[in-house]
């Protein structure tokens, strides 16, 4: 701290230092938390400061560059924020913006922040957990700037330097502080995604990502850069949302309004496959918890496709209501709604409150999903027959999820017979291992340590749930063995304390079949049991690709890469003997436990969710599983470069 700073500082100030003190004290209650997520929460405020300027309609730009040194600038090209003196303070109303802690930490109690009217908010945190933040002004012809260092003014707001009089905007400039956040590397892909829900979510906005810091394989500097500008605004989300699957009718169905002093947006599309993918956003930001306006957009679908139908025939009198879960196979929609005061419910506080944004809603849809109906009668029966549809194949799934619950009561557990199961009975000590195919299921059955490893051995790949019903999954003998292993149940049945391992382990060949099935193992458990995910219990064994031997030692690489290392450490001489494995099959036993089982040596890659990202975690799976073929060789190709963990 600069002592001359200190002199000047009066009551005031002194109370402002304490505001921000308590930000570096206890970032958590303002960021969230001081991880990877927290970083990258700091460039979401300062954007969402831009965005709303755009929101009040004064800024069509904003440029987010991080730079070489992991430092973010964020420009923009809105009315600049005001640099003249704020009487209450006696400071320039940009330094309050930076050095005043404003009410309430999102995540503490009391007031949230809201997006959409409060110019401002979260500045001044951002600033307090920065090495240091610079702000420029350009404002009236002038290009005005102040500098900071955790937190505190290190220079007065000056005039650096003209501009055209009709050129206005903001630029800031911040570096996160290293004391304070456990990781300080920006992820472009998690900017990415986020910049691009941004964008689609503030209609006519464009965002453009620059990353400095890439550097080609001649080790040249490359930029890498992606803009994200959507007219459409939510309908063009929808449209890249269902990217990868077949719609089952053109148009994208949208609806706006401001009814009870909520405006409201929806756009939907349906298409063939089984799931819903509903995200719903407050004032941009996501409600992964549902809420009101969700309650809204459902009730106004049920009752609007029920009436529909029942008045054009395609429901009889004496048949029973369409429900709304299967008006909503195959849907994927967007809510997003702006109220002047959300509020978030729920124990993580993602789960929207306000009573009004329901009747908005449900308003709102019904009565232009109504007229849209009468005016598109093709669009009206597809859905209608689709409906109807998943409810026949929801009545035959029930029948056999019956049987099932039937069975598992009548023989205890009804564990599968395929299944070897480990002694140790404490979850918390068991491990399952799911492998590819029987002859690496009867190696593993072997080497296993019977206490507390389990093997279930599948036959070739299993059923891909993206592409089937519910009916036809659970009479899939692969899945139904799963399930009982597990113990957990799924979908609302699903209860974590009856999961009988603590770790799930997929384990297949090191190939593409192998990434493959691994794949389809994956999307079966995110889409029947998230929980197992989102909690960390998933995770994926790492088979070696090649053995070498030499003077009657042994070694086993995991990638070219470090084959490569260990022959360069022992020499490449003739009588190496290098053994690429094509798959389990090819080790034995004791092979097997020593590169791939035994807790002592093996590599286990840990599978994560982000729930931030939900919608985004979705369209990872049905690119990868869907049927079109285009769109999934366009995301390998494009991720596969970028791929550092197994971060899903
Ligand atoms: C580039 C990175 C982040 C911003 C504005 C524009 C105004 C503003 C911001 O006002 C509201 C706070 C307390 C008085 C509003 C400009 C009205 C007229 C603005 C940003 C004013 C703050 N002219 N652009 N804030 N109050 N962009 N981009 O932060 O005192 S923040």
């Amino acid at each position: 701290m600069s002592t001359k700073n200190n002199q000047e500082y009066g009551g005031d100030q002194i109370q402002i230092l304490e505001g921000l003190e308590a930000v570096r004290k206890r970032p958590g209650m303002y960021i969230g938390s001081t991880s990877s997520r927290g970083l990258h929460h700091l460039v979401y405020e300062i954007v969402d400061n831009a965005v709303d300027e755009a929101l009040a309609g004064f800024c069509k730009e904003i440029e987010v560059t991080v730079n070489e040194d992991n430092s973010i600038t964020v420009i923009d090209d809105g009315r600049g924020i005001p640099v003249d003196i704020n009487h209450k303070s006696g400071k320039p109303a940009v330094e309050v913006v930076f050095t005043i802690l404003h009410a309430g930490g999102k995540f503490g109690g009391g007031g949230y922040k809201v997006s959409g009217g409060l110019h401002g908010v979260g500045a001044s945190v951002v600033n307090a957990l920065s090495n240091w933040l610079e702000v420029e002004i350009y404002r009236d012809g002038h290009i005005y700037k102040q500098r900071y260092e955790r937190g505190k003014v290190v220079s007065e707001l000056s005039v650096i330097g003209d501009c055209p009089a009709d050129k206005t905007g903001t630029r800031v400039d911040f570096l996160p502080d290293d004391t304070i956040f456990e990781e300080t590397v920006y992820d472009y892909d998690i900017l990415k995604s986020r910049l691009r829900e941004t964008a689609f979510l503030t209609k006519g906005l464009k965002i453009t990502l620059i990353d400095k810091r890439e550097v080609d394989e001649d080790g040249n500097k490359s930029e890498r850069k992606k803009v994200f500008h959507y007219e459409g605004g939510i309908k063009e989300f929808v449209t890249y949302l269902n990217k990868s699957k077949t719609a089952l009718y053109e148009d994208i169905l949208y609806f706006e309004g401001t009814k009870n002093n909520v405006y409201v947006e929806v756009a939907f599309q349906h298409n063939d496959s089984y799931t819903e993918n509903v995200a719903t956003f407050v004032n941009n930001i996501t409600t992964p918890e549902g809420g009101t306006h969700l309650v809204g957009f459902r009730n106004a679908l049920t009752k609007t496709f029920n009436d529909y139908a029942r008045a054009n025939k395609i429901l009889k009198d004496s048949d029973q209501n369409l429900a709304g879960e299967d008006i909503r196979e195959g849907l994927t929609a967007i809510i997003s709604i702006k109220v002047e005061e959300p509020q978030f419910e729920g124990q993580t506080k993602q789960k929207l409150g306000n009573s009004e944004a329901r009747g908005a809603v449900e308003g709102i849809v019904t009565e232009q999903l109504t007229y849209y109906l009468e005016q598109n009668p093709s669009v009206a029966k597809t859905i209608c027959e689709k409906s109807i549809l998943a409810q026949r194949a929801r009545d035959a799934a029930r029948k056999a999820r019956d049987l099932t619950r039937r069975k598992s009561a009548l023989d205890g557990l009804a564990l599968p017979g395929k299944l070897a199961d480990c002694s140790d009975k404490d979850p918390k000590n068991c491990e399952i291992f799911i492998v590819e195919g029987d002859s690496a299921g009867g190696s593993a059955k072997t080497a296993r340590s019977r206490a507390t490893q389990a093997i279930l051995p599948l036959r070739g790949k299993i059923l891909n749930v993206e592409k089937a019903r519910l009916d036809r999954i659970l009479g899939n003998a692969e899945i139904r063995a799963m399930i009982t292993a597990f113990g957990t149940g799924i979908h609302e049945d699903f209860d974590i304390e009856k999961l009988r391992y603590h770790k799930i382990i997929i384990m297949t060949d090191a190939d593409v079949d192998g990434a493959h099935i691994a794949t389809l193992m994956l999307t079966f458990l995110y889409r029947f049991m998230p929980e197992l995910i989102k909690q960390g219990y998933v995770y994926l064994a790492q088979p070696p690709l090649y053995k070498l031997e030499k003077n009657k030692k042994t070694w086993y690489a995991y990638s070219d890469a470090e084959l490569d290392k260990i022959l360069s450490e022992v020499g490449r001489d003739q009588n190496n003997k290098i053994q690429r494995y094509k798959g389990l099959g090819e080790m034995d036993a004791e092979q097997l436990w020593d590169t791939t089982m035994d807790p002592e040596k093996r590599i286990l890659l840990k599978v994560n969710m982000d729930d931030d990202s939900e919608s985004e975690l979705d369209l990872t799976f049905t690119t990868l599983m869907g049927d079109k073929v285009e769109p999934r060789r366009e995301f390998i190709e494009e991720n596969a470069k970028y791929v550092k963990n197994l971060d899903i």
